[in-house]
């Protein structure tokens, strides 16, 4: 059996420790992580190679074009939506020329190798931008081609880079006289707000409910940045794996989209907030709402139609609110915090 390399990058990230250490389960690839910072200790052993630099380095990304051939690459590293509002320019650069360096990369090694190279990017709810709250509540579902007209720079960002992923895909050098077709099989998932009982996120909008999990977990007090009635769709991380990696397996001649919506659940902040309570009694959550903030999440849907995903590669989550916390979150983060829990 031939060897797959596999490129992950923001590997330090929520998405990046659980896909590597998925990844790493299944044997048969090498896996080159790299992250801005030294790659984390639980990670290291699982990985043929620790990269630790920025994606903004074409130098270093070069470097490590000539040094592998890689089959895929997880382009996982960004700035979330709420660390881009503080730093647009900076956001713009990282996720966007980030994105660009990376999509290069994969031309390159397609070249070299004289074949067609995955790219499975995660993109995120965040590309949405609903006006109003009527608007989003009568909108329910949305399907992938409707109110993208996001109001973060991370999410301009992520539906930037979709439309780029889609133009390295096929039409790149489309001028040229004979165009390099088919290069890169670039493909990719709009996540809700995802929920690991092992991690916690940094510098989302979406992270209030994971930060109100572990701090009821660890028995401290909560000041939630949205409303009660604050509705997003969310997803526990298992699934999230599971998304990337099935969308990266899926046959090529069953894909009718390169960005494909996926659903699980769609608590709002109160729900959350009743489901933690059950579990940890003095869970005290004060909801506080950061009008700023809140405003973010408002105009993102309450839910998505994942019906294409489906449909073209058996997207099916495993976890539903219920079964989230009571099999998932809560034993899980029980284990992580023991001594409060
Ligand atoms: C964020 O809140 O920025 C992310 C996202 C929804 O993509 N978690």
């Amino acid at each position: 059996m031939s060897i797959k390399t596999i490129l992950v990058t923001g590997a330090n990230g929520e998405i990046g420790h659980g896909l590597i250490e998925h990844l790493s389960e299944y044997g048969g690839m090498h896996i080159i992580a790299m992250d801005l910072a030294p790659i984390d200790e639980s990670v290291k052993a699982r990985c043929h190679r620790l990269v630790t630099g920025d994606i903004l380095d074409t130098h270093l990304l070069e470097t490590l074009s000539t040094e592998h051939n890689f089959d895929t690459i997880y382009h996982l590293a960004a700035l979330l939506s709420t660390r881009a509002e503080r730093q647009p320019t900076l956001a713009h650069r990282v996720n966007v020329d980030g994105t660009l360096n990376l999509l290069e990369i994969a031309i390159t090694q397609s070249r070299l190798q004289g074949r067609e190279i995955k790219f499975i990017y995660p993109s995120s709810i965040a590309v949405y931008g609903l006006p109003d709250l009527e608007t989003k509540r009568k909108a329910g579902k949305v399907k992938e081609d409707q109110w993208l007209v996001p109001r973060t720079m991370y999410g301009i960002n992520k539906l930037y880079n979709e439309q780029l992923g889609r133009y390295y895909a096929n039409y790149y050098r489309q001028l040229d006289a004979e165009p390099p077709k088919g290069q890169i099989d670039f493909r990719s998932v709009r996540f809700p707000g995802l929920i690991s009982a092992v991690t916690l996120p940094t510098g989302g909008t979406s992270d209030f409910a994971p930060e109100m999990l572990h701090m009821a977990a660890r028995n401290r007090h909560y000041e939630c940045f949205v409303r009660e009635d604050a509705r997003i769709p969310f997803m526990a991380m298992p699934d999230a794996i599971t998304a990337l990696l099935r969308l990266q397996a899926a046959p090529h001649e069953k894909l009718t989209q390169t960005v494909y919506n996926v659903g699980a659940f769609n608590p709002s902040a109160l729900e959350v907030f009743q489901i933690l309570q059950k579990a940890f009694p003095n869970t005290s959550v004060k909801f506080a709402s950061d009008y700023r903030r809140q405003a973010i999440i408002d105009s993102w849907p309450a839910d998505v139609d994942d019906t294409a995903a489906r449909r073209d590669w058996d997207w099916k989550p495993e976890y539903s609110l219920d079964r989230a916390f009571s099999e998932y979150l809560i034993p899980a983060i029980r284990r992580r915090y023991p001594s409060k829990a």
